[in-house]
């Protein structure tokens, strides 16, 4: 995304933070805590999955990293799905490689939406990671965007908190259009045969 078209999105975004009163250097109340964990199987997973906190910031959506790992932290994972509603949580987005368990492991102990976000491995190009997680038993599902998909992961979360959120539901219309009119920008230098000329 061009600056110039994140630019509204990130005022938007500083309109829903708190802010500090210049008239009596009193500062507004703490912020509340995070809507959305990104929970990463290892910290190996953060560059891939870090477009997902761009697009959060983006959207002015308070959300916290964990590091959780459904096979060597399961005690650690369960635990912090069992108690992610009671802490403010709203939506999780898992994000891991190889056996990738976690969205799952995170979905049984929790009623919250669970994006499952699988992260490409050498061995197997992350068909391994996108199976492990789509085939989730009957009863628990977990929500899977693409392999390496971070900001699509990050994009259903906002458009899942947005069923309650009107500014936020006005962000994303926003966000669509002018995603929409980049391609139509382009189509229509492709039409009058600028596009090749790049
Ligand atoms: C998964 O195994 C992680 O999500 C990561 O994608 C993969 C490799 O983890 P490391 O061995 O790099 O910690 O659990």
């Amino acid at each position: 995304m061009g600056a110039g078209t994140a630019g509204s999105h990130r005022e938007r975004a500083r309109a829903r933070r708190p802010s500090v009163s210049a008239a009596s250097g009193a500062t507004a109340p703490a912020p509340a805590g995070p809507l959305v964990a990104v929970v990463m199987g290892s910290e190996s997973d953060r560059e891939t999955v870090a477009p997902a906190g761009a697009l959060l910031d983006e959207f002015g959506v308070r959300w916290q990293w964990r590091v959780l790992s459904a096979h060597r932290t399961p005690d650690a994972a369960a635990e912090f799905a069992r108690g992610a509603e009671r802490a403010g949580i709203r939506v999780i987005v898992a994000a891991a490689g190889g056996a990738a368990h976690l969205p799952g492991v995170l979905a049984a102990s929790t009623a919250l939406p669970v994006i499952g976000l699988p992260i490409r491995g050498a061995a197997l190009g992350g068909l391994d990671s996108l199976l492990s997680m789509v085939q989730m038993s009957p009863g628990v599902p977990v929500a899977v965007v693409s392999i390496d998909g971070a900001r699509n992961a990050a994009l259903l979360a906002v458009q899942i908190l947005a069923l309650a959120d009107p500014p936020l539901r006005r962000a994303l219309v926003d966000f669509r259009a002018r995603q929409a009119e980049r391609v139509l920008g382009a189509d229509a230098r492709y039409r009058e045969g600028e596009g090749g000329k790049a």
